[in-house]
Parts: C-alpha cells; structure tokens; sequence
C-alpha cells in the first residue's frame, strides 16, 4: 500500500483494535482505491477517504423484551448510519448472536459502494442485534420486534433511513417492525422495505438477491460464450439468498447439489430440482428445522454435521463447475478456496456478504477464477429495495416482470460497469478492484460536491 492508504489503515487498527471485520472490509477497499489515488487530485480525494471509513452515525441501544414466561430479557440493537452523499441510508437488519459493532460496521460499510453500484438514489447503512430468533415463539419475536423499533423508529424514516432484512430478518420480522412503526407515526410510508407485496411491498423482492446474484453471474459467463446450461453448482446458506440462488440457477438448467446451515451441509448429487427446493422452502421459512432434515427426507441425499474446531468448510470440498457462498462472512478459508481451485472451480459469485477471507480472493485471482465480489453480485436485493421505495414515493405497485426486468436491467448494468472500470484503471478481469473504485469514485464526487462532509 502506498503511504496514504496504509496510515489509514493502521489508523482504524489502532482506533478500534477489536473490528476485525470492519478492518478486513476496510482493507479490501483500500487495497483496490491504492491503484488510482496517486492519479486522483492529491488532497481532494485524501480527506475524503479518511472521511468514508467514520460512520456518519453510530446508534447502540437496549432492547429490552419479555419471554412467553414471563422472564426479562436484554439484548443490544445496532443502526450504523454510515454514508448519506447518495441519498437516505439504506441497509438490512441482522438479528444473529454474532452482532456486534465490528460486524454492523463492516456491513454498513460494504452497503455504501453496494448501493453507489445499483445506480439508484441510496446510502449506506446496517443495523441490527444479537438477538437470536431461533427457539423463539412467533409471540417471541414479535414482542422483540416491537421494542427493537420503538427504539429505533427515532432514528429513521422514508427521506432519513431505511431499513430492510438480512440474517434472522425475513418477512415475518419486517411486518412486526412496520406494523409498530406504523403505530408510533401515526403514518403509512415505506420506511421498512421488504414488506408483503399485500401492503406495500414490492413484487419479487424476496427473490431479488439470489435472481440478481445469477443474472450477474450468467452475464459473466456469457462474456466467456458459456452459459448455465448442465453447469453443476455448490450453493451455501438455506436462507433467503440461497433459496432463490438454487431456484434461478434451476430455471436455466444448472444443477444444484449442496446447502448448508450454521450445523452442517448436505450434498445431493443427484440435484436440488424445483421439488426438493419447495421442501426446503417449507423446512426454513415455515417450520424453521434444520438442513439435515433434508437427507431424512431425500435418500440420494448425505448430511454432513460441521466440524468443530475450523477447518475446511465441507461444502466447498465437492466437485462442480460454480460455487455461490450465501450463508455469512468468512465462510471461504484459504484452505476452502485452495479445495475449490483443486476441483477446477470456474466461477464462484458471493451471495453473502464477504464470504471470502482476503487470502482466498487472491486464490482465485491468482488461479484464474471468475470472482464476483459480493457488492455487486448480490445488489439485487437492496436494488429492488431501492425499487420498492420509488413505488412506495408515488402510491403505486409494479408487476412481478416490469420489477424482474429492472432487476435484470441493474445487474447487467452493474457487471458492465464493474468490468469495464477494472480494465480502464489496469486491472482487467479483477472484479473486486472494479466494483471498489466505481463505487468509491461515485460516492466520492458526491461528498466533494456537497463540501466534504
Ligand atoms: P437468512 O437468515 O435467510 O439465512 C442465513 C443462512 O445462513 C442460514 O442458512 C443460516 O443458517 C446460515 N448462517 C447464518 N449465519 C451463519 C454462521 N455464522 N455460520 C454458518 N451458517 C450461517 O439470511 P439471508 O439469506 O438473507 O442472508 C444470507 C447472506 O446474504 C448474509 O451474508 C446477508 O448479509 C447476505 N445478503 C442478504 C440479502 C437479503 O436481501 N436478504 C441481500 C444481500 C446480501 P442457520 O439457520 O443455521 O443460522
Ligand atoms: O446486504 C444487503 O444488501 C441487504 N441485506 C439488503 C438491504 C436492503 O436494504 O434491501
């Protein structure tokens, strides 16, 4: 790194020593801007990268809730409002026992060049809690829900915040935040996206980050005159992302053969097909079980329980053309990416975000992989986020194919951009120096215009 980027660096190590997933994000990014800074006006551009990586706002909060017992309980909420230079902050709410400021930070940083990328009119922001839905009763969680917001409802608004799912936060959670919010305005505006298309929401953004994640990886593919057509593919995650990652690839006739969640994997070579797909559907989102329900269910299938201890992570060992990581950060080691390398892995397109660890990116760039790093690739769903508040703005709801069509429309444009900017700064086919420096360019000039803050 160059003098400029490397003190920043060390300046966030020394700051905040314990955010080590901020500092890796941060690092990334840093990594990629040190290619152009020495061509950009010297201080322009200097003090506004020392400004990008300090959140705007950090908000911390209790939450306090009440068991179906009776029992008091306390957990921490998050909003880290970090970029506004593009428009209201824009960004999910994770509820998992991992939440902390390092990881809402990271989160909220990654959001901002997220959403620079999807062309739309939205900065970054995340939030969140360490609650952990699971074990919860649905009285549980609506109850948790309700305080969540009561605090946070201050903090936000349809021109101020917006906040949307992510981990632990699907439409069930998102209708509990709206209907309390709803409640303390005394107004019905799109505050929260990821609503019922019943009552606001937008058609296909359930599906929009794992449809986006494939369409821009087909476009990638389709630069290299391959398509999905018999491509056999690894998927990580059973949540929302990988639900919809697994049904798009199907659609254009790949064939899935792994899904995991945080206590093991399960490999089915004989393909994940439309079927299988609504049982995990049911499995994840109705009665909320666990993925090795599935080899119970599917006898072609084997369940795999995730080692203790590290090590390679066992989805990653199975032989296929594509790998899609949808599950959280960190998912893809060294080593993980080293067992991909070795089983002639093409492509791998990030559906979570920064599941990679910065050493297995320079695997597959060192190897000839095809990389798409998640701020692009998984834009999808903060992009139909961004569409649902344009509906939201002018009272009016859009079919399923005109927000399908936007939807491809975005992500085509983003692999075009990312592409065509990596090449332009003299890093051809590195997709992550691609989507940070137009990312990074955009919301730069948006802080110069508007004075520096
Ligand atoms: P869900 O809660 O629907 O699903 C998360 C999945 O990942 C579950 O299978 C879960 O398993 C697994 N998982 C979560 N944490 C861990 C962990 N620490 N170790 C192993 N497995 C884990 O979330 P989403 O599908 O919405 O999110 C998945 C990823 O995609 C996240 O990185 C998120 O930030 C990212 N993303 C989500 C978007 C969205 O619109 N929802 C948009 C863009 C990115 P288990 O059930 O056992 O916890
Ligand atoms: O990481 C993400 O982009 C999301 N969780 C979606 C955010 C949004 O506002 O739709």
């Amino acid at each position: 790194m160059r003098d400029v980027t490397a003190e920043l660096f060390q300046k966030i190590q020394k700051d905040d020593p314990n955010q080590t997933e901020f500092q890796q994000a941060v690092h990334e990014f840093l990594n990629s801007v040190d290619k152009i800074i020495d061509d950009l006006p010297h201080v322009v551009y200097h003090k506004v990268l020392d400004r990008l990586i300090e959140p705007e706002r950090a908000i911390m909060f209790r939450v306090p809730w009440t068991t179906d017992e009776g029992i008091l309980q306390i957990n921490r909420g998050f909003r880290v409002q970090m970029n506004s230079a593009l428009g209201p902050y824009k960004g999910g709410l994770r509820f998992h026992p991992s939440v902390n400021l390092s990881i809402v930070k990271f989160l909220a940083f990654e959001q901002t060049f997220k959403n620079s990328l999807t062309g739309l009119q939205m900065g970054g922001g995340k939030g969140g809690s360490n609650f952990d839905p699971k074990g919860k009763s649905d009285s549980e969680v609506m109850r948790f829900c309700q305080s969540f917001i009561t605090e946070l409802s201050r903090h936000i608004g349809a021109d101020t915040d917006v906040p949307a799912g992510d981990i632990g936060v699907g439409g069930r959670e998102i209708g509990y935040l709206f209907g309390q919010y709803k409640r303390l305005r005394n107004e019905f505006t799109g505050t929260l996206t990821g609503k019922s298309p019943l009552w606001g929401g937008s058609y296909i953004r359930p599906e929009a980050t794992g449809y986006g994640l494939v369409y821009l990886a087909a476009a990638m593919l389709h630069d290299k005159g391959e398509s999905f057509e018999g491509k056999t593919c690894l998927v990580s995650g059973s949540g929302n992302v990988a639900q919809y990652t697994v049904e798009k690839l199907n659609s254009l006739g790949a064939k899935v053969v792994t899904l995991s969640d945080s206590t093991g994997c399960i490999y089915d070579p004989s393909g994940i097909d439309d079927k299988k797909l609504r049982y995990v559907k049911t499995l994840k989102n109705v009665t909320r079980g666990r993925i090795s329900a599935y080899a119970e269910a599917f006898k072609e299938a084997e369940y795999f329980p995730r080692k203790e201890n590290g090590g390679a992570n066992q989805v990653w060992t199975f032989a296929a053309d594509c790998a899609f990581p949808c599950a959280t950060q960190n998912e893809i080691s060294a080593t993980d990416a080293r067992n991909l390398v070795k089983s002639n892995i093409k492509l791998v397109a990030e559906g979570a975000n920064m599941p990679t660890t910065l050493e297995g990116v320079d695997i597959f760039h060192d190897n000839g992989v095809l990389f798409a790093p998640a701020k692009a690739a998984n834009a999808g769903g903060v992009a139909v986020s961004g569409l649902e508040m344009a509906q939201n703005s002018s009272r009016i709801q859009w079919t399923a194919e005109k927000v399908d069509q936007q939807l491809q429309r975005i992500m085509k444009g983003i692999y075009a951009n990312i592409r065509d900017t990596a090449k332009h700064y003299g890093s051809e086919g590195n997709l992550v120096d691609g989507a940070n420096i137009a990312g990074f360019l955009k919301v730069a000039n948006a802080m110069i215009d508007q004075g520096y803050v």
